[in-house]
């Protein structure tokens, strides 16, 4: 199997609770029948169900309603044509992370809610680094639980990269920052921080975050160069208002988008992608090592109709 075939099948398997629910809804719907304005009603309350946000459910029934209207039409023309608006709207924001070689170390900052899988995608990143013979190293900034530190580690020794821990709640700027030098020292090539998700509240763990930035700029004055906000697809809807936070707190530069596998709420990737604009640069879709993949935009729309 290519490395593209097993990550489809990965892919797909993975979407298989959400494009389920959209796929199965369309073939109850679309069984030889005539589009008339019932059925496309329906069709757009499927898509809402199914995450995609009333504006673009809306728009999608619109389009693909405009001239097929009266005519007979079969459930696979719907996926198809369904697919193919949704790639439309997903193929702007499918920008994979891009590593600007003139940056070294090139910094990214995994920003998210408590549980979101920020250390998990810092795993997953840094074997995806490895792969391409990348130096990568690792900073514990979430230093608040033991067991976040550990988690990183148990990474750090699954993917062969350096991890940079202090001790428990330790400073995580001031350690992001003796990193990012130690980085610099030693001609690493990605410096992947990791952060804490909760802090007491929302100015707290603004000031965290502007903190880490502000103190890694004394290095490197450019530094992040990505600020990457990590969300869990099973959370919805609840995603949106992440965004919003997140983008409050920080420059989100792009999203990552997890735990495809475990929900059938997948849609939500393509209301965010529609609203936000921001990039998706990468998808989750196990808790494995190589379950994270670039986002490919007409390889998931395809998927998420179940084809
Ligand atoms: N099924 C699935 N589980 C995931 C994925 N990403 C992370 N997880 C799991 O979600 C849980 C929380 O992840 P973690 O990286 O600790 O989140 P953090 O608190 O943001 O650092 C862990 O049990 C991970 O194994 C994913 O893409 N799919
Ligand atoms: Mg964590």
């Amino acid at each position: 199997m290519t490395e593209k075939t097993g990550w489809l099948a990965r892919l797909r398997g993975g979407l298989t609770r959400s494009s389920a629910k959209i796929s199965d809804g369309i073939t109850g719907l679309f069984t030889k029948r005539r589009l008339d304005a019932a059925v496309l009603e329906e069709l757009e309350e499927l898509l809402i169900t199914a995450d995609l946000g009333p504006s673009v459910a809306a728009r999608l029934v619109a389009d693909f309603g405009k001239n097929r209207f009266g005519k007979e039409i079969e459930d696979q023309e719907v996926k198809e044509a369904l697919a193919a608006q949704i790639e439309a709207i997903l193929e702007p924001c499918a920008k994979p992370l891009a590593r600007d070689a003139s940056k070294q170390p090139f910094v990214v900052l995994m920003v998210g809610v408590n549980g979101a899988g920020k250390t998990t995608t810092i795993g997953k990143m840094a074997h995806l680094f490895r792969a391409q013979n990348l130096k990568v190293m690792m900073v514990a900034g979430d230093t608040f639980r033991a067991a976040a530190v550990s988690q990183l580690q148990v990474w750090g020794e699954r993917t062969g990269c350096e991890v940079i821990a202090g001790a428990a709640g330790s400073d995580a700027a001031a350690l992001a920052y003796q990193a990012l030098e130690k980085a610099k020292r030693e001609d690493v090539d990605i410096l992947l921080i990791d952060t804490a998700g909760r802090l007491h509240n929302k100015a707290d763990l603004m000031q965290e975050l502007s903190k880490i930035s502000r103190v890694i700029k004394k290095v490197d004055a450019q530094a992040p160069h990505a600020t990457l906000l990590v969300l869990d697809a099973t959370t919805g809807q609840n995603a949106h208002a992440q965004v919003e936070v997140f983008r409050d707190l920080t420059t989100v530069t792009g999203l990552v988008l997890t735990k495809l596998d475990g929900s059938a709420k997948g849609g939500v990737l393509v209301a965010l992608a529609d609203r936000f604009k921001l990039p998706i640069n990468a998808i989750g879709v196990g808790e494995g090592i190589e379950d994270l993949q670039p986002f490919d935009a007409a390889d998931f729309a395809r998927s998420l109709m179940g084809n």
